[in-house]
């Protein structure tokens, strides 16, 4: 059994929740809720980082970050779902997998500058200098958007897209119209897409 520090609205514990869903590991994971902002969570002793997700061991060993955690699981479950093992294939895949990743954390950087700071403070370089990310990755994602497969970049990008529709640091529907359908099409296959979404009041 596996405890997993995160939230329901966090897009990369949400990772991990999709990712144990593909491996049928989700029966074998608890989530414990961390609030990363309250310096008396335990999470800050259990990732000194203080970022969700973090997946405890029985043993009390800390996994982080969501991408070791996915890697983990995936070995645990004996599968090569989410990356292939060895061979250019994998590489790959990593590679698109951080083009992914590195939209959501720019995203997730431009909600940071309006959380951390006060309205007249926010700097207008730094959040076009993180949204010139999200759009350039979406356009080459765009361009070539990936197959219809819930593997570590069908997943990065599905929470990707969730977060962007949930928190809207930008709108990226209107210019995306194959990623829209990307999206429509994968959630239409895979049920584990909406049954892990942001609940609706969140
Ligand atoms: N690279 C990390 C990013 C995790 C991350 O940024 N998580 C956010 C919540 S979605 C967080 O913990 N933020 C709090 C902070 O940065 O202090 C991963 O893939 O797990």
């Amino acid at each position: 059994m596996y405890t997993l520090r995160s939230t329901l609205t966090s897009p990369f514990g949400r990772k991990v929740r999709l990712g144990a869903a593909v491996l049928g590991l989700t029966d074998q994971i608890t989530m414990v809720p961390g609030d990363t902002m309250d310096a008396n969570d335990s999470l800050r002793t259990q990732n000194p980082l203080g970022k969700l997700p973090t997946l405890l061991l029985e043993d009390g060993t800390a996994i982080y970050d969501s991408w070791v955690i996915l890697e983990f699981l995936q070995e645990q479950a004996g599968s090569e779902a989410l990356l292939p093992r060895s061979g250019q294939a994998r590489y790959t895949k990593l590679t698109q997998a951080k083009l992914v990743d590195g939209v959501g954390e720019a995203a997730l950087l431009m909600m940071y500058e309006a959380r951390f700071r006060e309205p007249e403070q926010m700097s207008r370089r730094w959040l076009d200098h993180q949204r010139g990310k999200v759009e350039r990755g979406l356009a080459v994602l765009e361009a070539n958007p990936p197959a219809l497969a819930l593997d570590l970049v069908g997943i990065g990008l599905i929470c990707v897209m969730g977060y962007l529709d949930w928190r809207k640091p930008l709108a990226w529907r209107p210019n995306h119209p194959k990623l829209v359908a990307w999206y429509d099409e994968m959630r239409a296959k895979f049920p584990q897409i909406d049954a892990t979404a942001v609940p609706e009041h969140a």
